[in-house]
């Protein structure tokens, strides 16, 4: 068990557009991120994930890449990049760049040969269908509403996008196609990255175009030649560096996390995977508002814990990123200052003393709330702003699509960094691109390092533990008290170690089952334990 494997780390997302604005032009960029080096060295985690910071048209804010080798203007220069780069390995820091390999921008150029002629070599990087009759080839609905084929009536055919109509998915089946991918890996590999999130990867093998009962979902998740791919590209890139990689699966399989994170398969080496994120969906329907489904947020997480460890496969572990919701708004509490302070820190536990390595997205370790947003115009998202108008186009109240973003946005995610109590949260010194919750004179990064009891400092703890303490990283899982309401119970087992961790999910104080016993050292708490009861929002970690 090296000293310094991977697998002992934490991982801070950065969403650059959101983080720090240092032109004042009301939008996040790398300067900013530099500024603030001190700040993610003081809170200890080990490697920093930067979202998109490429060349693009930003219809998806960066994931519509359209020149993966320039850096977008508005976050600053690859001179930027440089400097961020050496100023996170002066103080140990690694940085991990977002590769967006299942599609480019339409504005890509690539895209933008093959679309205006029919006989360019470009035309096999991406998937131009002609369909037989005047329907799309194939019913598939893109992820963010509507047709996934988009018609070009110059030459009668569709092309491909999953995501948005200027995101169109490129054909991994054409040779030529994943190795000018491979050597946009490896230019940035020789730049000095310590490693990738790879976004949507299970996608790039598509199967069939066939009519689906299912919108497509069946054709092209974790698709026929999707390891074939991955161990291809590990192969001629990352593979034989020292490098720490992670795939985003969309609506994968415990099977296929295995596959694709077996180190001795030489895919990745881990997998993030959101089915522990659709506990408040309704039939899988994400646009909808429904309560956390405890029992299943518990069974789930479960169910990889106990699938993909023992050596098998390794999992992300984390409640929130830039395309949900804020975790304290949507399994905790934010109706008041304690029952936030209290379920933001019990949640954090609860997570951080899983297996796996665990992703901290920015202002989560503030415990930075949903915005509550009341008003359409207040949405950004393209996702978003695409369901509301399919919302209304199916006959939605106003009311009742409003209730539904307020709980389901990615812009939930997406509003600044709260740094100070000053004007614009200390974000910028223009105005911010998106609004920023009016909560950020209480909640911001200033007062949360002045205040020794805050979310913040619990966080830091949490990752203090984890490099502390092989358990944590390496210590097998029992769940306990499956179907309990209110509680959280499992232990972890190291050699003759055990830690016991118990988490109060509901918003009142709960009584411990009798045959818990909490005899041990206290390794982290919030909240109390008394007269055998565990308060509203309380989690404690017992070494037995
Ligand atoms: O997201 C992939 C994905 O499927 C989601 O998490 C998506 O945001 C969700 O399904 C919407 O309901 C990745 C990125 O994280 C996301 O920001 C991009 O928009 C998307 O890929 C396309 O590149």
């Amino acid at each position: 068990m090296a000293q310094n494997d991977w697998r002992k780390s934490v991982v801070y997302q950065i969403y650059p557009k959101s983080f720090n604005d240092t032109t004042g032009n009301g939008e996040g960029d790398l300067q900013g991120i530099i500024e603030k080096m001190d700040y993610l060295q003081y809170l200890g985690v080990d490697y920093i994930w930067l979202t998109p910071v490429y060349e693009s048209p930003m219809n998806d804010n960066g994931y519509d890449i359209s020149d993966y080798y320039k850096i977008n203007e508005a976050f600053g220069t690859i001179e930027d990049l440089e400097t961020l780069v050496f100023e996170a390995h002066k103080r140990e820091l690694k940085v991990m760049l977002d590769i967006v390999i299942n599609h480019t921008s339409t504005e890509h150029e690539w895209f933008k040969e093959a679309y205006k002629n029919k006989n360019s070599p470009y035309r096999d990087y991406y998937f131009f269908r002609r369909s037989a009759n005047e329907c799309p080839p194939t019913n598939w609905e893109s992820k963010f509403g509507g047709n996934a084929w988009k018609y070009d009536a110059s030459t009668d055919e569709y092309y491909l996008h999953l995501f948005d109509v200027t995101q169109a998915d490129l054909n991994w089946d054409n040779p030529e196609v994943r190795h000018a991918l491979y050597d946009v890996i490896n230019y940035w590999i020789d730049f000095g990255v310590d490693g990738f999130r790879f976004d949507v990867i299970n996608l790039i093998s598509k199967g069939e175009f066939k009519d689906s009962e299912k919108i497509g979902k069946e054709f092209y998740t974790d698709g026929p030649r999707v390891h074939e791919y991955l161990h291809e590209m590990n192969r001629h890139t990352f593979g034989d560096k020292d490098m720490m990689t992670v795939g985003e699966m969309s609506s994968t399989t415990i099977g296929d996390c295995i596959k694709y994170s077996n180190e001795h398969r030489q895919e990745l080496s881990s997998v993030f995977n959101f089915h522990h994120l659709k506990v408040d969906y309704i039939n899988g329907e994400k646009w909808t508002n429904a309560k956390l489904d405890f029992h299943k947020l518990k069974q789930i997480l479960m169910e990889w814990q106990l699938g993909i460890y023992n050596g098998k496969g390794w999992n992300a572990i984390f409640w929130c990123n830039h395309d949900q919701p804020r975790v304290v708004s949507r399994f905790g509490d934010d109706s008041t200052e304690e029952s936030r302070q209290q379920s933001a820190k019990m949640l954090a536990t609860v997570l951080h003393m899983l297996q796996g390595t665990p992703y901290i997205y920015q202002g989560e370790e503030i415990g930075m709330t949903d915005p509550h947003f009341t008003d359409i115009n207040q949405y950004r998202d393209v996702e978003s702003l695409n369901a509301y108008h399919n919302m209304k186009n199916a006959g939605y109240d106003e009311q009742e699509i409003l209730k539904i973003l307020s709980q389901k946005s990615r812009d939930n995610a997406r509003t600044p960094v709260q740094w100070t109590s000053g004007t614009q949260a200390g974000f910028t010194s223009g105005e911010s691109w998106i609004d920023i919750p009016n909560n950020f004179d209480k909640i911001n990064v200033e007062a949360a390092m002045q205040d020794e009891q805050s979310i913040l400092q619990t966080y830091r703890r949490l990752i203090q533990l984890r490099h502390e303490y092989d358990i944590i990283t390496y210590g097998s899982v029992e769940p306990l008290y499956m179907n309990h309401e209110a509680l959280f119970v499992y232990k972890r087992h190291l050699d003759d170690e055990t830690w016991l961790i118990i988490a109060n999910f509901s918003n009142e104080p709960v009584d411990l089952p009798a045959d818990i016993i909490l005899t041990g050292e206290v390794v982290i708490q919030n909240g109390h334990i008394e007269n055998g009861a565990i308060g509203a929002y309380s989690a404690i970690v017992v070494a037995q």
